[in-house]
């Protein structure tokens, strides 16, 4: 990042375009942490005496003026003194109309009045103390914000910590109330919380390790006597349940991808339409209909499903040029089924001898990484009825007709299955790839101080070096252990205002 992290800045914070109110929010940085100071701009800003400042916290009418005194416009004033303030700076927000142009006319008068306060102010100072110069309150540095840098001010003011502050984006990107709930959850601390409680766990390791590692004389059995293993494996566990826990929170905020294939006619279109509960897709008895994928997003409990409907996969005659279109949508069905989740690959019960062959070949090209579940489609003309069963390989069978809607509630439940959703009640949170990836290393280094526990106490500074690098593992999600372009990564991806 370019910019200082303590000059103050301004933004608008509502969405560009009309609305009935538009805010507009100055958060002062470090160098101007003097009342006086601040009190002085916003008494020049606002047109008010210089007496008569405004109290924190209370709703004030003013009025915002040009240079030549023309009205820009009149709303509330509300100031937050430091450090009780969402960004822990002082921080003025004002509440104007919300007309576009208006606020920005408002946020170019929050810079000019920076700079002309500050030569004001200089001239005063240099006034009032001879020649000496110092501290100037450098309100002139003021600029514009750039994209999440006020709640990156928290995160470095200690307001919030890092896991918090991409809760704080995932809730205003929040698609589903249960995202929403997951996302206060992880803004409260849930998440951080527990990340916390695992360091704790680790530390009290590392200090029992490091305290026998600097007194290699006394001939005790470390790993014996203080019951590392144990606490080692109490870790283990706990991180374990932490990642399960964040894999269904990640669910809420990403969803999951689930792609439909097979056979062209097998009714891949219809059964979309039937989960979707509208007409998303083209569906008729003529194979081939589909030559694109379609998309629709599903919700089931609040989980987001991108359910991908693709051109049935079928052998094409190589020269033919009337097959041109369709061979690039089998080839597009299968980019998808490299992206998903989830792949349903779907038979026709009236046709399962027949296209067993050609059925059979579809599936071996499928990758391993998705989970993959047949859908044996139709059954109301095979008169079948509604179920589940395993075949001869141990792939989960789900016999339905997108037709009739028998049996959609057993794939809808096997879907949330796939998902790791379970029923309310359970306090979740929400939580990234990120997260995920940070945690899933922490457990790789644990795994590995349990090897070389197991080789006995000659091991112990390997012990206590894996058990070092799972805790900066953990502290990445929290923000105690980061890198500075993690940062800009993470803030750089908010609205600006935020
Ligand atoms: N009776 C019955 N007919 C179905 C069922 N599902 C689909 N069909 C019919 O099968 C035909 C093909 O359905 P589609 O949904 O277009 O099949 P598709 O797999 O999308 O076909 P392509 O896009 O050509 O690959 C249509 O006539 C549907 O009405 C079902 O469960 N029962
Ligand atoms: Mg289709």
């Amino acid at each position: 990042m370019n910019h200082h992290r303590d000059d103050p800045i301004v933004a608008i914070a509502t969405p560009a375009g009309r609305g009935g109110i538009g805010v507009i929010r100055v958060s002062f940085g470090r160098w101007t942490r003097e009342p006086s100071i601040v009190a002085d701009y916003i008494a020049a800003l606002c047109g008010r005496s210089r007496d008569a400042a405004l109290v924190a916290r209370h709703a004030t009418m003013v009025t915002l003026r040009a240079d030549d005194g023309a009205t820009l416009d009149r709303g509330i004033a509300l100031f937050f003194a430091a450090p009780h303030s969402y960004t822990g700076d002082d921080v003025l927000e004002l509440q104007l109309h919300g007309g576009p142009l208006v606020l920005q006319m408002v946020v170019a008068r929050c810079l000019a009045v920076a700079v002309a306060h500050e030569a004001a102010y200089e001239t005063r100072y240099d006034a009032a103390r001879g020649a000496v110069r110092a501290g100037p309150g450098r309100i002139a540095r003021m600029r514009l914000a750039e994209p999440g840098e006020f709640t990156e001010r928290a995160f470095l003011n200690d307001k919030l910590d890092l896991a918090q502050a991409e809760a704080v984006a995932d809730l205003i990107e929040a698609g589903s109330e249960a995202a929403v709930l997951g996302a206060q959850a992880s803004l409260s601390g849930a998440f951080s919380n527990a990340v916390r409680a695992l360091v704790d766990r680790l530390v009290e390791l590392r200090v029992l390790v490091e305290a026998t590692l600097d007194f290699p004389d006394e001939e005790i059995d470390f790993l014996e006597q203080s019951d590392a293993r144990g606490r080692l494996g109490r870790a283990s566990d706990a991180l374990t349940a932490l990642l399960e826990r964040a894999k269904r929170g990640a669910l809420l905020r990403e969803g999951l991808t689930v792609v439909l294939i097979g056979r062209p006619n097998v009714g891949k279109s219809s059964l979309l339409n039937a989960l979707a509960d509208a007409e998303v897709a083209i569906v008729t008895p003529i194979a081939g209909t589909t030559r694109d994928r379609v998309e629709q997003v599903v919700r089931l409990e609040g989980i987001a499903l991108h359910v991908i409907d693709t051109a049935g996969i079928r052998e094409l005659d190589a020269d033919s040029e009337s097959d041109a279109v369709e061979r690039i949508g089998i080839a597009r069905t299968w980019d998808a089924i490299a992206q998903a989740h989830i792949v349903l690959h779907l038979l026709d019960a009236t046709e399962m001898a027949e296209a067993e062959p050609e059925d059979a070949a579809i599936a071996r090209r499928l990758p391993v990484h998705a989970a993959r579940r047949v859908v044996v489609n139709k059954i109301d003309l095979a008169h079948e009825p509604p179920r589940i069963e395993l075949d001869a390989a141990g792939v989960r069978r789900l016999h339905l007709s997108a037709k009739t809607g028998d049996g959609i509630d057993l794939l809808r439940g096997e879907l949330l299955a796939i998902a790791g959703w379970r029923p309310a009640g359970e306090t979740g949170f929400l939580a990234r790839e990120r997260h995920l990836a940070a945690l899933r290393a922490a457990a790789t280094h644990l795994d590995a101080a349990r090897a070389h526990a197991n080789e006995g106490d000659r091991h112990l500074e390997l012990f206590a070096e894996e058990l070092r690098l799972a805790q900066r593992e953990l502290d990445r999600i929290t923000g105690a252990f980061t890198a500075d372009d993690l940062l800009g990564e993470i803030f750089g991806r908010f609205c600006i205002g935020k």
